[in-house]
């Protein structure tokens, strides 16, 4: 089995249909993932093995999911020195503001990549970790050029009614 270098952590359940989108896309382009549920309010022991345990279990980037006060990918990347993508989820009551405003605003010193807000986001997460690995990695080098060009190609020139 390959060995497995991206993290796919969310707060909860309910995040996981946006973050599909980021196992997806690592899906499609062959990169082997793991995902879990880690919340920094409900189980903090937990977020802070996974980010204790990251490096030496040979992971290479975390892409974080959470909506309202998501304190997760600020939280893990407080934690280990390995890349957070943050993705902000959707909430229902400040339509995911609340979540990019939570990740994106970290403090000097401790980065998290902060996507777009929602399903774009979480798909850019993994396209954003694919970029990552694809610079030691020649064969998914080829596999995310690849990728991009059909998107490219998919693009009609022309609006139709
Ligand atoms: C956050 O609270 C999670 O990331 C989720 O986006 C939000 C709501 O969680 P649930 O109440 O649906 O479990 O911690």
């Amino acid at each position: 089995m390959a060995d497995i270098h991206v993290g796919i952590i969310m707060g909860s359940q309910s995040d996981w249909a946006t973050m599909k989108e980021a196992a997806d896309i690592l899906d499609e382009l062959e990169i082997a993932h793991e995902t879990r549920i880690v919340s920094a309010h409900r189980t903090p022991d937990r977020l802070w093995d996974y980010g204790k345990t990251a490096v030496a279990r040979g992971l290479r980037v975390i892409i974080a999911g959470a909506g309202g006060a998501a304190h997760l990918p600020g939280m893990m990347a407080s934690k280990t020195r390995i890349p957070v993508i943050g993705v902000p989820v959707q909430s229902r009551a400040l339509s995911g503001v609340d979540s990019l405003y939570s990740i994106v605003q970290m403090p000097r010193g401790f980065p998290v990549a902060t996507m777009a807000i929602g399903a774009a986001g979480a798909a850019n997460a993994g396209l954003m970790a694919a970029a990552i690995l694809a610079l030691q990695d020649p064969a998914l080098a080829q596999r995310l050029d690849a990728w991009r060009d059909a998107l490219s190609a998919s693009i009609p020139e022309e609006p139709v009614d």
